[in-house]
């Protein structure tokens, strides 16, 4: 197998320097299978670039060894013979400190993709059950660079915290006349699809899947859960263009799954009906997936979005999103795939007159009751708000509401709401917020798993989505990536995708420190090294870069003020009239939407204690969350001393001049790229532009509606 490295295309996270300590070492790979197989690619290439070698039998002496634990051979003593290839004794003795933290686990199994990670003797091991485990640990070793092979490391046992690690991509195959090629795509075309067809660069998805892996993702979607006419028969006559992206993603441990329409038995097989409940239904979506299965045998499953935004649904027959999640389920079940069936169901023909109807409650509404009526294949699959991935919104309601399902929460990547790869936005700091909320609060003294009893106190998000022992439906965000030079448009948004991955592996992992392994990775190996000065800028630019964003765009969590449709840039009253449900209710004397249970939506009561009670009160509701569940006077005096009115115009402001700082330190930044240097100053350019547009529209628009000026006399426009 050769090692995908494109000379037309950003390296990203794995620029070949990435691999010096590993490529200049001696290593040995003991063990079989797929991936297994592309350890060695990966191994013998970064030596042959960097003077190590590959060893080709275990009797030599290396300085890494990455061995799966049935191929190793068990701790050599000088008593005993050994069973499978005979090591050295600094290797033996390197794999028995690896060996002795199993046997302190009751000698239990090292777990689904998992390694085990040493050194001793001067021996670094990586010890894996399954070859993905392997593969993962490479990349950890890749990860630490020189450091893996420095002094002694007891060893440390890595696995997955989720099972399904996952990306969705919202691309179509014909350009979509309204959302193009890409649905909220920044970066360029799709990687998959062109004009109707697959785009045929598949040396360019193998290299995506060798990023991926690198983060530890290990599932993708390959086209937009919008499903359209075209895309609609990637599942039956098209499927061989699926498979051709599976065969090209497989080696690197990433399963393919599929967006289809829930209309599929009568758009695609001729069906009068797709009432989940028909026979005739149920049957043509075992047959369907059968196919799908003999064609790509580690197929994934489906990903639906039903009665949702025009796409059609089970309400059609009066029957429910349960009923509609098992006919898939059942048809996947006997294959071990799983169908991701979306929470986002909601009215989008709504009346901004009627103040009962609220979009924030719909998910609840629809899915809470349905608690325990899905198959154990069926992974309910939540936006991690109750809107749609606003800059600040509340964690949903139905990750604590639903106990008896399996849940996913979904992030997303790519920047519509955010910046749209324009804007410096680095997201996980948003995510690791939600991923560490606590839905039932603190618990005793802050006891992040809660008790054995069951009290759900001190679970958080990740806790609910991770599920236990990693059986929970998994964390999965839609994809930023396009066929543009630097994968994400926004060079330095390839930090937010890195951070996904790696944050879908171990939620508990810090944003700051997950930057700093992307910039080892991405820029180290340009700068000798030692990336420092351009370590600080970076920090500096992107560590409070989402905040930045929110303070010079909607404020205090009442979303929106985008213009309609392509969602850029300000317009503050872009969708207050329109059916879609994303009002901010501004008018002279105030501002927010009221979703309390005593005089507003009731929202507030889909939250179990203690959040239900802290968001009802505007004395004790965060500030950032203050209008996305109250209506308050301008006057309204937030925690910190200022007014609503008066934070709006300091924190517009601020955002400005944050944007204007970030520039001026990149002018002097060196990356060691002087093309991507010059990206990234054209795309400063536009956020502060754009930030100013904002800043100026939001100030002038609140000054109008409330005729308070500014306190500290600044002009507004
Ligand atoms: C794929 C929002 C976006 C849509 C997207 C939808 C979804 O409404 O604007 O482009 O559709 O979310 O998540 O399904």
């Amino acid at each position: 197998m050769s090692i995908p490295e494109l000379a037309d295309v950003h390296p990203a996270w794995l620029p070949p320097g990435a691999f010096r300590a590993v490529g200049a070492r001696r290593v040995l790979v003991l063990g079989d299978g797929l991936l297994t197989g592309t350890v060695r690619a990966e191994v013998g290439h970064a030596c042959a670039r960097h003077g190590g070698s590959l060893e080709q039998d275990a009797a030599g002496s290396p300085d890494l060894v990455l061995a799966l634990s049935s191929a190793a051979p068990p701790a050599v003593t000088s008593a005993g013979p050994s069973v499978g290839p005979s090591v050295g004794p600094s290797v033996a003795r390197a794999l028995a400190a690896a060996r002795e933290v199993l046997a302190g686990q009751g000698g239990s199994a090292i777990g689904e993709e998992g390694y085990l990670l040493a050194r001793r003797d001067g021996v670094t091991v990586v010890l894996a059950g399954d070859p993905a485990g392997l593969l993962y640990g490479l990349f950890h070793v890749v990860r630490l660079g020189e450091e893996a092979f420095a002094g002694e490391r007891p060893a440390e046992p890595h696995r997955p915290a989720a099972r399904r690690r996952m990306l969705d991509h919202w691309d179509n195959v014909d350009v979509h006349p309204v959302m193009g090629q890409v649905e909220r795509g920044y970066s360029g075309g799709s990687i998959f699809w062109r004009d109707g067809g697959p785009r045929g660069d598949l040396a360019r998805v193998r290299a995506y899947a060798r990023l991926l892996a690198a983060t530890g993702v290990n599932a993708i979607t390959v086209n937009n859960v919008n499903v359209h006419a075209t895309e609609a028969h990637l599942l039956t006559d098209r499927l061989g263009d699926v498979a051709a992206i599976a065969d090209e993603v497989r080696p690197y441990g990433i399963r393919v799954h599929l967006s289809v329409t829930f209309a599929s038995p009568m758009r695609l097989g001729g069906l009068p009906t797709a009432d989940p409940l028909d026979e005739r239904v149920r049957e043509w979506w075992a047959r369907t997936t059968e196919h799908v299965y003999a064609a790509i045998p580690d197929f994934g499953g489906y990903v639906v979005k039903a009665d949702s935004e025009g796409q059609p649904g089970p309400f059609a027959y009066g029957r429910s999103h349960a009923d509609g999640a098992n006919v898939l389920a059942d048809a996947l079940a006997p294959f071990g795939g799983v169908v991701h069936w979306r929470a986002f169901v909601y009215n989008h023909r709504q009346d901004w007159r009627d103040r009962s109807t609220d979009r924030a409650r719909a998910a609840h509404d629809h899915f809470a009751p349905l608690d325990g009526r899905f198959r154990d294949n069926a992974i309910l699959q939540v936006k991690h708000g109750p809107m749609d991935f606003q800059t600040r919104e509340p964690v949903s309601p139905v990750i604590a509401a639903m106990p008896s399902t399996r849940l996913a929460v979904e992030l997303q990547v790519t920047q519509e709401y955010t910046g749209q790869q324009r804007h410096v936005c680095y997201l996980a700091p948003m995510w690791k917020e939600v991923l560490g909320f606590r839905p039932w609060g603190p618990g005793e003294d802050g006891d992040a798993a809660g008790d054995a009893a069951g009290d759900r106190a001190g679970r958080s998000v990740a806790d609910v989505a991770v599920g236990a022992s990693g059986g929970g439906g998994g964390l999965v965000a839609v994809s930023n990536v396009g066929d543009d030079f630097y994968w994400t448009g926004h060079p330095l948004a390839q930090a937010n995708l890195y951070a996904f991955g790696r944050l879908a592996w171990d939620p508990r992992l810090e944003p700051d420190a997950l930057l700093d392994e992307w910039i080892d990775l991405t820029f180290a190996p340009a700068q000798g090294g030692d990336p420092g000065p351009l370590r600080r800028t970076l920090h500096a630019m992107m560590d409070g870069s989402w905040r930045t964003y929110e303070r010079y765009t909607a404020p205090l969590g009442v979303g929106f003020m985008v213009r309609p449709g392509h969602h850029y840039g300000p317009d503050v009253d872009g969708y207050e009239y329109t059916p879609w449900g994303t009002y901010h209710f501004a008018d002279r004397d105030g501002v927010g939407v009221d979703r309390t249970r005593a005089s507003g939506t009731g929202f507030t009561g889909q939250y179990p204690q203690p959040w239900s009670d802290v968001y009802e009160s505007p004395g004790t509701c965060p500030d950032e969350l203050l209008l996305f569940f109250h209506h308050v006077p301008y006057g309204h005096v937030l925690h910190d001393g200022t007014t609503v009115i008066q934070h709006i115009y300091d924190t517009h402001f601020a955002g400005v001049e944050e944007v204007a700082g970030s520039r001026r330190l990149w002018e002097r930044a060196e990356p060691g790229d002087a093309a991507l240097h010059a990206r990234v100053t054209e795309l400063l350019g536009e956020q502060l532009r754009c930030a100013e547009e904002w800043r100026d529209q939001v100030n002038a628009y609140f000054f109008r509606k409330s005729g308070v000026p500014d306190a500290r006399g600044r002009r507004i426009p």
